[in-house]
């Protein structure tokens, strides 16, 4: 763990920050719950909020794969992509109601303090969502850049998506600073060669740079 700098303290030296979304930015997990659930429910497999835990920054085929821990029965290649694909409708469906009342006031705040003290700010998120959720919460303008599920071919921990978004930046690895929930998220900041920042589940993970309980603490590292 490295230190947090007090408020009034020197400007941060890092030049990036990226962002995972869900959970970090926006918490969507309740629609991915609901959404699973109900294909869990047409397959007669159990599946509660503890093992939704588990899909935390996952992507959509390993969070089916997690669900089908339980399952009996065999499934086509066919078969699992249909059920994704029915995931995904039920899951965009519920992200229709979205709005930017879904960002709390203190994590728009802080994002606007960041590029006001200079710092790029980027999205890295496994979800192929990401721009819709971005756009229904009024966040689009507010990122330099987003790397997300569209254009990765490995998901956390591989560093990919992360690495995408510092070229997306045109920055160096080491200037950046990830803020993840996961702990799969984690390890991908560190191996890509990042400063990894854990909030909520995360910020119990020792892997960490740093471990925040409040989004605004961001800006106190150094
Ligand atoms: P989609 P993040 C992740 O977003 C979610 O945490 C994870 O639960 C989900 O399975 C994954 O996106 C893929 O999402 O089905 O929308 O492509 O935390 O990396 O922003
Ligand atoms: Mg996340």
């Amino acid at each position: 763990m490295k230190n947090i700098k007090t408020e009034g303290e020197q400007q941060s030296r890092r030049k990036a920050f990226i962002f995972d979304l869900d959970g970090v930015l926006v918490f969507t997990d309740k629609f991915h719950y609901q959404a699973w659930k109900k294909i869990a429910d047409k397959l007669g497999i159990y599946f509660d909020e503890t093992i939704n835990n588990r899909l935390r920054g996952v992507s959509r085929a390993e969070s089916l794969e997690i669900i089908l821990e339980r399952y009996q029965g065999r499934l086509s290649k066919e078969d699992k992509l249909a059920l994704m694909e029915e995931k995904n409708q039920t899951y965009r469906k519920l992200l229709e109601q979205m709005s930017p009342e879904d960002v709390s006031r203190e994590v728009r705040d802080t994002l606007q303090n960041l590029r006001r003290t200079g710092h790029l700010l980027a999205v890295g998120s496994s979800s192929k969502n990401a721009e819709m959720i971005l756009e229904k919460v009024g966040l689009t303008e507010m990122f330099h850049a987003v790397s997300d599920g569209t254009n990765i071919t490995k998901s956390k921990p591989d560093p990919e998506v992360f690495l995408k978004a510092a070229d997306f930046l045109g920055v160096n690895a080491e200037n950046c600073v990830v803020v993840e929930d996961a702990y799969a998220g984690i390890d991908a900041a560190k191996a890509a060669g990042m400063l990894a920042v854990g909030i909520g589940d995360a910020s119990a993970y020792e892997k960490a740079d740093y471990r925040i309980q409040k989004f605004s603490e961001l800006e106190r590292i150094v």
